[in-house]
Parts: structure tokens; sequence; C-alpha cells
């Protein structure tokens, strides 16, 4: 009977909160900037000032936007397959979403964090996890494609991740959800005893930037959920946010709302990495995927790994701690100066902020109030540098400019909270219309915020754009925070659902981006360099098409000889050397996707033809005043046919 008040208690406490937040009843009023227009306004032909490269969630892949204007520029495929660019489609890139479920073409990608070198965002990389199978993925911003994805073993619900310390020595990855990770065929009602999370720490080569499992940690049961490194003071030391500190395995809405405080785990990484120096790593077996694509090949190569160093905080003191924290946190950030610590309490009434300085006193002092699987739990009192009070409802994330200010998105009553973090003083707020989750100022995250404009990523959309059927645009909105008060600028529709986002001047990009892939330097296996070159090979069933493409004919364009059951491989290279002149390739009939292949690169499509005709290919990115004209023909016979292998362009046959 007591479970069943308190049921009721708190499904009527949620009732009442998420009543008060229901955008159904708000009206989109006229608070947006007078001068918005002017201020959003890139004139024709000229850049935006910034990049801001926004999550697509269950899309699976990362959209790059200009900033003020909110123009589109680009999605990179990351996670999902995408047929436009051929991405998970051709022998290329396929072994990119290798994983040990097998090839999975899709995940759910959620926070996008830009490499840093001293605290500052740097242009290099921006980093994106997979929250459903458990994937890192690294994008090279020279080319705007994904360059690698690194599976995380023994993790589950890739939450927390892929945040970034100070000089991108590691990324990390939080298991969102706990599981048996040394049996693994257990009751699910073993949880407390047989569940576990981890805390995966991935290390960047500073040059390459090839990620590498370094370590995990081994920890109680509990829902980790987002997470920030240290910085300045704080460097060595990365907190994650926790929830389910009640360890519920059924009905967490409820049984995971139960206490008032959950935990902020804070781990010294300099000290795992010291533990790890003097052998204190179990080596665990784990099977999972790495898959690098390499420019000069453009070839994607996938390498199981078998093993990672795991730690047990309880045979490493020092390295682990928890601070309370209220309730069901959700954002974890650290503000730019490194002293302070926010966690977003998605049921507090309260923003708590820690002070660095202040943990390390109350470590040093032994203020603990228990420990938990051989974690210390800090005083609350102890390591608080004091609570905003009554910022609104439901406190998500918290991001910061360089003025001292921090800004608190706050999903239940769909506003954003602007307060001061040494006075814990509300000074601003604006509403989000509507829901909204993360919030991005660019560099907001770093030491360095370039505190102008934040962007707003809303859950819902409800009345601002036209309605397109049951399912509106996700949404993002622009406020200029360049004043004392936020000033909403723009509207813009986003693609799949949007959570984090990174942002950064474009000068910091534009200067390192590749225009074209030198022919000469294409070490593809299956690259054709000169149309001369040009020929269709036969191995058994199997036929290899070695093709050239350059405004406005493929080498070859007529082609014979094919029999049903043939499998045929079009190995297509892109002889061009202009920058913005892709070329397409599609035959009729081929079940996986187009090409999209870009100057000096080689790229493969898999065809394999069902019946007997004449078939067409042609190419499908308008390349030229001639680009119909782009096409050529594949005769496929019968299987018992002896119509030789012929193939040429123009007249000569070969
Ligand atoms: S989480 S709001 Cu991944 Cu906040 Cu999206
Ligand atoms: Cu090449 Cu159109």
């Amino acid at each position: 009977m007591k479970r069943f008040t308190s049921i009721l208690t708190i499904t009527a406490v949620l009732a009442v909160l998420f009543s008060l937040g229901s955008c159904g009843d708000k009206k989109s009023g006229p608070n947006i900037s007078e001068d918005a227009a002017t201020k959003v306004y890139v004139p024709a032909g000229k850049y935006d000032e910034f990049y801001s490269f926004i999550s697509g969630g269950f899309s699976g892949q990362m959209a790059v936007y200009g900033l003020p204007s909110g123009r589109l520029f680009r999605v990179i495929p990351v996670f999902s397959v995408d047929p436009e660019k051929g991405w998970g489609f051709t022998e290329e890139t396929k072994p990119m979403l290798n994983t040990s479920h097998g090839f999975i073409p899709w995940d759910d990608s959620h926070h996008s964090e830009l490499s840093m070198t001293d605290g500052v965002p740097d242009g290099k990389w921006v980093f994106i996890n997979g929250n459903n199978v458990p994937r890192i993925a690294r994008i090279d911003l020279k080319t705007f494609r994904t360059a690698e994805i690194i599976e995380i073993p023994n993790s589950a619900g890739n939450h927390s991740s892929p945040f970034t310390t100070e000089n991108s020595e590691y990324v990390v990855a939080g298991t969102r959800f706990s599981i048996p990770i040394k049996e693994k065929d257990v009751s699910i009602s073993q949880y407390s005893e047989k569940f576990n999370g981890t805390l995966s720490f991935v290390k960047v080569d500073k040059e390459s930037g090839k990620m590498s499992v370094a370590f995990q940690i081994m920890s109680p049961p509990f829902d980790y959920d987002l997470s920030h490194a240290g910085k300045g003071p704080s460097h060595g030391w990365f907190f994650f946010s926790c929830y389910n500190t009640e360890q519920a395995h059924t009905l967490l809405e409820v049984n995971a709302s139960q206490k008032d405080k959950d935990f902020i785990m804070a781990v010294n990484w300099k000290k795992a990495e010291e533990f790890i120096a003097q052998g204190k790593g179990k080596e665990y077996s784990s099977d999972y995927y790495h898959n690098t694509y390499d420019e000069n090949t453009h070839t994607a190569t996938s390498e199981i790994l078998k093993t990672v160093k795991v730690l047990d905080p309880a045979d490493c003191p020092g390295m682990v701690y928890y601070i309370p924290c209220p309730k069901s946190p959700h954002g974890c950030d650290v503000d730019p100066t490194g002293e302070y610590i926010v966690g977003g309490g998605k049921l507090a009434t309260v923003i708590p902020v820690f002070s660095f300085s202040k943990m390390l006193k109350a470590i040093e002092g032994k203020q603990f109030d228990g420990e938990v699987g051989g974690i210390p739990v800090i005083k609350y009192e102890a390591a608080l540098h004091g609570e905003v009070q009554k910022p609104g409802l439901g406190p998500l994330h918290t991001e910061f400019d360089d003025k001292g200010f921090a800004y608190t998105s706050m999903f239940v009553s769909s506003e954003v909270v602007k307060w001061d973090i040494k006075k814990l003083e509300v000074v601003d707020r604006a509403p989000s219309y509507y829901s909204v989750g993360h919030i991005m100022i660019p560099g907001g995250d770093s030491k360095k915020p370039w505190g102008k404009y934040l962007v707003v990523m809303n859950k819902i959309t409800k009345d601002r754009f036209l309605p397109t059927g049951p399912e509106l645009t996700q949404s993002a909105q622009l406020y200029d925070i360049s004043g004392e008060k936020m000033k909403l600028l723009l509207d813009f529709p986003t693609i799949g659902e949007p959570h984090y986002a990174q942002g950064i001047p474009a000068d910091l990009i534009v200067k390192n981006s590749v225009k074209i892939f030198k022919i000469s330097e294409n070490k593809n296996p299956y690259v054709t360099k000169s149309p001369n070159d040009a020929k269709v090979e036969r191995k058994g069933n199997e036929v290899h098409v070695y093709m050239t493409m350059i405004r406005s004919h493929f080498n070859p364009d007529n082609i014979e000889g094919i029999k049903l059951g043939d499998i045929v491989y079009f190995h297509v290279t892109n002889l061009e050397q202009d920058w913005d002149v892709p070329h397409g390739f599609a035959v009729m009939g081929n079940a996986n996707s187009e090409m999209l292949i870009m100057p000096g690169e080689t790229q493969t499509i898999k065809w394999e033809p069902k019946f007997v005709g004449v078939l067409p290919f042609y190419c499908t990115d308008f390349c030229s005043a001639l680009h119909q004209e782009m096409q050529g023909y594949i005769r496929v016979s019968p299987k018992d046919a002896n119509v030789p292998l012929t193939f040429k362009t123009g007249s000569d046959t070969k």
C-alpha cells in the first residue's frame, strides 16, 4: 500500500509538472528582436560567421548549419546509410557500419563535440556518439566525412558521450543502461548484484585522431547520463551525471524517481592512468569493432579488437567519488573557468552548482557520507557552491558565455534561463517554442565561449512552421545573447531530433577544407587513373568494371557479355581535378544506392542484374551542359549465352 501511494504521488507531481509545461496552451508571442532580420541576414554570396554541427538524433547523422543564417550546408552521414552519397552502400564504405552485432545501418546520434586544444575548439575533428549500438564516430573537418567509428565494449546506451578533455586526450563513453558484464545470461531481477555500468576513456591520437579504448572504469548499476571534462584547475577530472541510483530495472518512471538525490561521479582520470601504468587494469575479453576510412585508398577497413582494460574503483583509491545531486540529473556541465560544475536535475526545483576547489577540500578532509560500491560519497554541502533558486521547471542542460553567465534549458517550463554563476541569481529568461532540450553557444562548453549567439534545440514545433502532416519538423531557435537580455532572432528546421550541437568560428575550418583528392595519390586497389586503362574483367561469375568518369562521359560506356547470375562490380574513378565536380553513378535496377564520387576518388557498387536486357547507367549529378549525355549501356544475356565480354567508348572496341 505504501508503495502504491508513493507511485500515485510521483505520478501526480509529474502530471502537474508536465501540464504546466504543456506547449498547447502557449501562444507564440511577439518576443522576436526588432532588428532580427538584419542580424540573421547573410547577404547572397557571403559566408556565415560560424559553423554549427547539430546532431541528427534518431536519423543517425550530423547536420552542418551556418550561423546566424540557419542555412543547412550538409548532412554528414555517420551511423546511418545514406543513398544520396552511397554511404554504407558502396563496397568502400560498408565496413564503417560493422559492429559486433553485424552490419548496423542506423543509430541514434546524440552529442556532437569538437576536438580541443588547450580547452578551446580547434576545428580539427568533431565527434558524435551512437546511443543505441554503443559507438563513437570521428568526423574529419578537412573533408566533412566520417573518418572513424569505434564500438564501445562492455557498454549499452552510450549516452554520456563523446565529451572531450582539454586537449582531446580522451573522449568518453558512459553506459546509460547498465548490463550484466561478466556473466551475460542472468535474470533481470538480479539487476543490483549482476549488472554494472562502465565509464570508458577513449584515447585520441594527437596527430591522426585515431581512437582506441584506453581503459574502462567499472561502476555500480546506475544510469550514466551526461558528462563533461574538467578544465583549467579541474583538468585531469571528468564529471558524469547519473540517475537510477535506486537501481530499478522496471517502471523507472516511478522506481528511479524515489530518491531526492542521485549522483555526479567525479573521475580523476590522471589517477586512472597511473593505476593502468601500475598494471591495475584487468583484461576483459570482449569483441568490438574499430572501423577506419582511409582517404588515400578511399576505402574503409574493419578491425576486430578483443580485449579491454577495466579498473575497479575498489582497487583504485582516490580515483572516483560521488557527489549527491538533486534529482535525476541530466546535464553535467563545467563552466569556462573549470571551477563550477552544474547538475541539471530534471525533477529538481533548484540548479545545484558544485565547486571544484571545495570538492578537493572535502576529499582531503574526508567529508564523506559513506560509500557506494567502494566509491566514497562526498557530503552534498561540502562540495556545493550553491543552488540557483526558482530557476523554472525541468532544468536539463547548461552552456556558458564569456561574461560569467550560465544558460540553462528548462524542458518543462519551455524556457532558457540566464543566471550569474558566482551570485547564483537568475538575471533573464526567454521562452522557447517548445520543450527545449539541449542548448548551444559556440565554444559554450569550452574555456573560450564565443558568446554572441545561443541556439536552443526544441523537441516540439507545434505552430511554428507550415504543417507537414502528423510529423512536424524538429527545430532550433537562434537568440542574440550579446546584450543583457536574450533576444529571439530566428527559427530554423533541423534534421532528426537535434540533441547537442557545437559551434565554431568559420575561419578555423575554412582554411583547411579539402577541395579535391589528388588522382596521382589515389591508392584504391580498383583505381583507373586514365581512360586508356579502363577495362572489364571476368573472374568466374564476378565481373569487374574498371570505369572512369570525366565531363561528360564514362569509359567504357558500352559493355556486353554480362550473363544472368553474374555479380557485377562497378569500380568507378572520377578523374576530375576541379573543386565541386563530383559525378554520380547509377545503373538501372541497382538494389543498393547511387554513388556520388568526389574528384580524384574511386568508389565501387555491386550490381546483380535480375533479367536479360540492355540496361542504362548514367550520371546522377548535374555536372555540365552535357550531363544528360553522360550515360551508357550494359547488356545482360542469358546464363548460357556466348556473347563475348567487350567494352568501348566511342568507336574503339577493346
Ligand atoms: S540528451 S536533450 Cu542526449 Cu539531453 Cu538530448
Ligand atoms: Cu557527370 Cu552528370
